[in-house]
């Protein structure tokens, strides 16, 4: 069981190498099994367009992408090494930024902490133009705040779906 003293985080998968859906399942898994930690909520499966970054477009495929929420007793730098272990033992290789990827794991919210940190940049810097982002969170809860951005149902309105598409539930079946 997870204590009462415990912070609420967003998470942010996304994926578009090596069985994409099943990268996401993985890494759920993954995330339910690090310490003081409970995921309790997610969003479903989304399949997306590639963002284009600001120098252009890279070819690559669609992604799929997804957004949990855990209760956590870790603090949030902690949280975020472990995300990274995690996408290490998935055989993430950085290649370029921007680029594809076997998964990508954000923050997005710890709570309602801002830190302008290059290492951890709270909320995710991404977080209010993402349609793979807002969208799902607004299916998760569609009365969030983003702390220092506003209301999401508000953020969701300047934000073209771009493409998304709604896959279903996520199945947890793998280990
Ligand atoms: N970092 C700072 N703040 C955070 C935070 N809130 N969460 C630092 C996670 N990491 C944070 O990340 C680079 C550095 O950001 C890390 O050292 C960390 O300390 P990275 O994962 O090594 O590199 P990256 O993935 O190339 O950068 P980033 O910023 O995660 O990439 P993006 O901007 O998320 O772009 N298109 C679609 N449709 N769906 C996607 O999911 N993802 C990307 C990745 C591109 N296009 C996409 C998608
Ligand atoms: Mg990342």
């Amino acid at each position: 069981m997870v204590d009462a003293d415990t912070a609420t985080a967003y998470l942010a998968l996304g994926s578009n190498l090596e069985d994409p859906p099943r990268q996401i399942r993985r890494a759920i898994q993954a995330i339910r099994r690090l310490p003081g930690t409970r995921v309790v909520a997610d969003s479903g499966l989304y399949s997306s367009k590639p963002l284009v970054p600001p120098s252009g477009a890279i070819a690559q495929a669609d992604y799929y992408n997804a957004v949990v929420v855990v209760k956590t007793s870790l603090d949030p730098y902690d949280l975020l090494a472990r995300l990274q272990q995690i996408e290490t033992d998935q055989g993430r290789v950085r290649t370029r930024h921007w680029g594809p990827r076997t998964i990508d794991l954000d923050m997005l919210m710890f709570d309602d902490l801002c830190l302008d940190d290059p290492r951890l940049t709270l909320p995710h810097p991404g977080i209010a133009q993402r349609e793979f982002v807002l969208y799902p969170l607004h299916r998760i809860d569609d009365s969030l705040e983003i702390p220092g951005r506003g209301m999401l149902s508000e953020l969701i309105r300047n934000c073209s779906e771009n493409g998304l598409q709604y896959l279903g539930a996520i199945e947890s079946d793998e280990a």
